[in-house]
């Protein structure tokens, strides 16, 4: 199984934590991949079409994307924590969660390119503005309902993901400040040996 990867990525990140907990990250080779919009990468444009970061091939040849699919597939292979709940209100809140750190991420990344892809005469602030009022109004949000934020499922790792990239992407924007509870979350969430060792890097 290969894993189509960056270390910068917060989405291959979610994949590798899932794939620490269920206990098969040793089964997948990892894949240095560069994606940049403004630069087309057409040779990994053969495996996925959308030439987003993870791709996933099993060994079979079945290519998955995006990450919320691989990561339920590394889950369906888990010799471990099971991180979908199958049923019930367990699952809803879990893809709840889910989705709101992956809005938080989708506007955070979209900033990040508009910022430093972007050429500086093109930007558009008032659409940056936009995208981090969606992060903050989630930040509060998580804050406001850090008690949903229980055990290890789909959902905690990818609020723990979101935070991380903030932190790695986003220094000059303190997101602690004001979120006492979700700080206090994070802390302890975050020195799981699955975060540590799939912390960000450029
Ligand atoms: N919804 C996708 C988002 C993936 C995504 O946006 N990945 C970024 C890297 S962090 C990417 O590939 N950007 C390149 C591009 O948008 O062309 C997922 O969850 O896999």
């Amino acid at each position: 199984m290969k894993l189509y990867y960056s270390p910068a990525s917060p989405f291959v990140r979610k994949v590798l934590v899932c794939a620490h907990e269920c206990g098969v990250a040793n089964d997948i080779e990892l894949v240095p991949t560069k994606v940049v919009p403004s630069e087309p990468n057409r040779e990994y444009g053969r495996v996925t079409p959308l030439m987003k970061l993870p791709a996933f091939e099993r060994d079979d040849g079945l290519v998955l994307f995006d990450s919320i699919v691989i990561c339920e597939y590394v889950d369906s292979l888990s010799k471990g924590a099971r991180l979908f709940p199958a049923t019930g209100d367990a699952r809803w809140h879990a893809l709840r969660l889910h989705a709101l750190s992956d809005g938080i991420l989708d506007a955070a990344v979209l900033t990040r390119y508009e910022n430093h892809v972007r050429p500086a005469e093109l930007r558009w602030k008032a659409w940056s503005e936009g995208q981090l009022l969606k992060v903050d109004q989630a930040l509060d949000f998580l804050e406001a309902n850090v008690r949903d934020l229980e055990g290890l499922t789909i959902g905690t790792i990818s609020v723990g993901c979101a935070l991380g990239y903030l932190d790695f992407r986003y220094p000059d924007r303190p997101w602690r400040q004001g979120r006492p509870k979700l700080a206090a979350w994070y802390e302890s969430f975050a020195k799981r040996p699955s975060f540590e060792k799939t912390v960000p890097k450029a």
